[in-house]
């Protein structure tokens, strides 16, 4: 049956698949990576690139909310990298390279998995110096897991210590309790990472927070990358992530962040991570997931806008 077409209403797989206007502010890549090897909760969480794309047919390319439309922007979508048998061991190159390539030429980056293990090869994709780098992570759990087992998606921030990320430069947000030891939260305290729990979000606003921890960043580091493990979203809207609880974030705080994150001039990357498609109800996480990437780019927008 052919779809209904609207000219009056272009649809934001269009956007992605290279639809823009004559004149754009500038360009955003999107990178798939499908790994899932190293899950904890063995799924197929690969399968979430393509989920992604196809879903975008459902979302316009306007975001009322900040008055801006996605088609002054030109998006690289550079597909999937082939790592869905990949180890994580062996993935950390393939993602660094594609991320470090996508922003020598693009604007910002947003880099669909996967399971969580693709955060430390894209952190590592900003630059060569971690100590000039800061990374927020918006999840249910510290993923400090350790490292005696090989890697998981369970310990990519342990990873990124060791590999000489600087505590003081992780803000993890959205930590939940009963999904987390006491033996990782002395990991988190001792490395000097900033933590704040689902309730401090509750308490304050993802807004009020994500804002003042992305100023406290740019004062230390020269470019920023987020992690949104979709798990950091409370259960009843996000049954395709493993890891999610009730009692975590709505949707709209996740959009909301994504939306500040792409406004935000030192965020180069972002990743969405941990869905998996075959899991979800309705589709609700997989188009939490797509509105992330939607509202990242609207940010892009004002972001680039504001710069001219
Ligand atoms: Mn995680």
């Amino acid at each position: 049956m052919k779809s209904y077409e609207d000219q009056f209403w272009p649809r934001a797989s269009a956007w992605l698949a290279g639809e823009h206007n004559d004149e754009t502010l500038g360009s955003l890549a999107v990178i798939g990576a499908p790994v899932r090897l190293g899950s904890i909760t063995p799924g197929r969480c690969d399968l979430a690139p393509s989920a992604v794309r196809s879903i975008l047919r459902k979302f316009s390319c306007y975001d009322i909310e900040a008055d801006t439309d996605l088609h002054h922007l030109r998006v690289n979508d550079l597909g999937d990298l082939p790592l869905a048998e990949s180890r994580l061991e062996d993935a950390l190159e393939p993602i660094m390279l594609s991320v470090r390539q996508a922003l020598s030429s693009n604007d910002a980056a947003v880099i669909i998995g996967g399971d969580n293990g693709v955060t430390r090869p894209g952190v590592r994709g900003l630059s060569d110096s971690l100590e000039r780098c800061g990374l927020i992570t918006l999840d249910a759990h510290f993923d400090l897991r350790d490292l005696g087992n090989g890697l998981l998606n369970g310990n990519p921030v342990r990873a990124l210590l060791a590999d000489g990320l600087p505590g003081n430069n992780i803000v993890q947000i959205g930590i939940q309790p009963f999904a987390n030891s006491q033996a990782y939260a002395e990991v988190a305290r001792k490395a000097d990472i900033t933590v704040i729990t689902i309730d401090k979000v509750r308490a304050h606003g993802i807004e009020t927070l994500l804002n003042e921890f992305l100023d406290y960043l740019s004062h230390q580091v020269d470019s920023i990358y987020v992690d949104f493990d979709v798990d950091v979203l409370d259960r009843v809207f996000s049954p395709a992530t493993p890891g999610s609880r009730p009692g975590g974030l709505t949707p709209w705080e996740l959009r909301r962040a994504a939306w500040i994150c792409g406004s935000h001039p030192k965020v180069k990357a972002i990743d969405l991570v941990e869905v998996d498609p075959t899991q979800d109800i309705a589709d609700a996480t997989i188009l939490t997931t797509a509105s992330c990437l939607l509202s990242f780019a609207s940010g892009l927008v004002t972001r680039l806008s504001s710069m001219k």
